[in-house]
């Protein structure tokens, strides 16, 4: 019999992913209903509903948990899991399952490429040659990355994977996590301030939880300095957004490449004003290669929840 999914994740992440459930589930698109029908449209469907599929963006809070007696799992497309009442899961034997490793590279990519973007102001050249400035002015001096002090918060899978990829560059690596990790080189500091009073470029990888809520704030971004570079390629609320701005404003801060916003899509209008900032639109693991990866693991967890085989990459 048909397994009714009910799913958060819009069309335009992943079409393949769209395809590929509809192929095996029957899909309740809540993205296709006008946002007054909504709760009415999971009232209607809420004892038929036994697997959710969320993403990045769009989680299961207590509340629509709570509202379908019948779901057994959420699959969600994205590593990140703090969008999912993870606690409650718990409590009523909730399944959760994520994407991780599939996305690793392309995040860490992503990082990296930011990093050049700000220093190497590649965005804002690209501006200056379509504008036809180059014909009139003077091409100003950017910044050297290679060899420069990259400290990373957070080093999980893809926190590793940036430290991987920026020792090719030659930068020496720093890191805060919550435990030293001892079997890695890499210099450790036990507090965020002093990782980032001794880092060129600060990369915030680590995942969004109570305690790492805010990890940027104005003393981290004062002690990274108006020379230092913030990269954000975890979540939004990593970083105080308004002393963020403030910081940019009053040139305490050399520059910032964001990949994630506190209020998606929303982004605060006053970045769009510097040139030393690069914006993203949460594209960290927006390849079409990894996007169906991440979809294929999607839909192999809940394959194996419903055949009551092992989770391929459970949470809980
Ligand atoms: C998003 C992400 O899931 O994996 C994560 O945690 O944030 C991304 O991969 C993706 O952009 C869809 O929201």
């Amino acid at each position: 019999d048909s397994i009714d999914v009910l799913t958060l994740v819009p069309t335009s992440i992943s079409a393949y992913l769209e395809q590929e459930l509809d192929k095996r589930f029957n899909v309740l698109k809540l993205w296709t209903v006008p946002v007054p029908n909504k709760t009415q449209f999971i009232k209607d469907n809420s004892s038929s509903i036994r697997a959710i599929v969320g993403h990045g963006g769009v989680g299961a809070d207590a509340e629509l948990i709570d509202s379908l007696p019948n779901l057994e799992i959420i699959s969600s497309f994205s590593v990140g899991t703090d969008k999912i009442d993870l606690k409650k899961c718990k409590e009523k034997g909730i399944r959760v399952t994520n994407t991780p490793d599939v996305l690793t590279d392309d995040v860490a990519d992503i990082a990296i490429g930011l990093a050049l973007a700000v220093m190497r102001r590649l965005c804002e050249s690209d501006r200056y040659v379509r504008s036809g400035q180059w014909k009139k002015g003077d091409y100003k001096l950017t910044t050297k990355f290679t060899g420069k002090t990259v400290g990373i918060i957070g080093l999980g899978r893809i926190g590793k994977a940036v430290a991987k990829r920026a020792v090719a560059f030659s930068c020496p690596i720093a890191y805060f996590s919550r435990t030293e990790k001892l079997e890695l080189k890499y210099k450790y500091y036990p507090t965020v301030v002093e990782l980032a009073s001794n880092s060129d470029v600060l990369v915030v990888a680590c995942p969004l939880t109570e305690e790492t809520r805010h990890i940027i704030n104005r003393e981290v971004i004062d002690a990274l300095g108006p020379k230092g570079v913030l990269i954000n390629i975890g979540r939004g609320h990593h970083v105080d957004e308004p002393e963020l701005v403030s910081a940019l404003l009053e040139g305490r801060l050399g520059g910032a490449g964001l990949d994630v916003y506190q209020n998606e899509p929303e982004v605060p209008e006053q970045l769009f004003g510097f040139e030393n900032v690069v914006l993203l639109p949460h594209a960290g693991s927006g390849t079409t290669e990894t996007r169906n990866a991440m979809a294929d693991l999607v839909i192999g967890n809940l394959e194996a929840h419903f055949l009551n085989k092992p989770l391929l990459t459970p949470v809980v």
